[in-house]
């Protein structure tokens, strides 16, 4: 089933100054859409459920892309509960119940990996949502996540919503956070590197034992994946986005040392939480549709530090590195 996106469509990008939000924004403007709806956190606050009622009458978008949120590491995920909670729970909530009551067309809304229980069977299959506990680093986090699917879910099935839902993998690429205190590990270990480079220091700290094994995705190729499933999918089940490929932290690591800083040498400190040991996801669901990834990690990775070190001297806005 493809159903294309009309060009002259009207697509809002709840969350397009984010990591993924602008890799989508990128997307949509390279294909040629030309009516893209955005909204600042000034100009509309998506926890309430008032002024996003508001928003979607007076500006009555077909297509959604619900990829606003609190998203963070696995330091912020265990440190600020509530806002990760909350503020998700919130978003979801508000945007999907808008979508439905003004009549958009169809809406994807992107979860998170983290859904899945903490010892799923690698590789993770859409099937094992709710089979297990939760990590606990993020089981905040990833308790909204899952209600977010079952707020599609919920409204498909009462209201016949052509709503989706993608779970993507770790990802990463340019507009990712560089703020050691709120950053996943990939432009963390990027700003790590650099950091050292720049004043000298032969060594580097990695949080963990280095043995967790996780799945890199650029954003660039969810943003592309995002596009194909809102023209190409229409099912309550949940969908995995990713590369199905993956490899341990300290593997990451050497990946990012040899791009950055090689003669570095890493440091792991075990007294910070390794998280969940591996998340490796079952993508055959995406691949049988037609659509793979691009970008190999290497390629990934050193272009999102070129694109670090681009906005690192022309001193424009980096999150996190103030
Ligand atoms: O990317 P990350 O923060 O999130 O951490 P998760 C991945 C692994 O990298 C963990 C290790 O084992 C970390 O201990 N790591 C090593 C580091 N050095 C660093 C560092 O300097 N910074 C960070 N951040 N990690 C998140 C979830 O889990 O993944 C979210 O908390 C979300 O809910 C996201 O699902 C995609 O992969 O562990």
């Amino acid at each position: 089933m493809h159903q294309p996106m009309p060009t002259d469509a009207k697509i809002f990008v709840a969350g397009h100054r984010g990591l993924v939000g602008s890799a989508i924004m990128r997307r949509l403007e390279s294909a040629g859409f030309a009516n893209v709806l955005t909204a600042t956190r000034d100009e509309l606050d998506l926890r309430d459920q008032g002024a996003v009622d508001e928003w979607f009458v007076t500006h009555r978008p077909d297509y959604v892309f619900l990829v606003a949120g609190t998203v963070g590491g696995i330091l912020a995920n265990s440190t600020r509960p509530a806002e990760f909670i909350y503020d998700n729970l919130m978003i979801h909530g508000t945007v999907v119940h808008a979508s439905q009551s003004t009549g958009v067309t169809k809406l994807l809304y992107l979860g998170s990996s983290c859904i899945y229980p903490r010892h799923a069977t690698q590789p993770i299959s859409e099937e094992q949502l709710l089979t297990g506990p939760l990590e606990p680093t993020n089981e905040w986090y990833a308790v909204a996540k899952i209600a977010g699917i079952k707020l599609c879910q919920a409204y498909r099935r009462q209201y016949g919503a052509d709503f989706i839902s993608a779970m993507p993998t770790n990802l990463y690429g340019p507009n990712d956070n560089f703020d050691l205190a709120s950053s996943h590990v990939l432009p963390a270990l990027i700003r790590k590197f650099h950091d050292a480079k720049t004043t000298g220091n032969p060594r580097v700290e990695i949080w963990g034992t280095g043995s967790p094994m996780r799945e890199f995705l650029h954003v660039d190729d969810l943003a592309d994946a995002c596009v194909f499933l809102m023209e190409n999918y229409s099912d309550d089940m949940h969908i995995n986005v990713g590369t199905g490929v993956d490899l341990s932290i300290r593997e990451l690591a050497q990946k990012i040392r040899d791009v950055v800083y090689p003669e570095a040498m890493l440091d792991f400190d075990t007294s910070k939480p390794d998280g969940t040991p591996r998340k490796v996801l079952d993508v055959r669901r995406l691949r049988d549709l037609g659509w793979s990834p691009t970008y190999d990690l290497d390629r990934g990775i050193r272009s999102t530090y070129e694109w670090f070190l681009q906005q690192h001297t022309s001193n424009t806005t980096l999150r996190g590195m103030n």
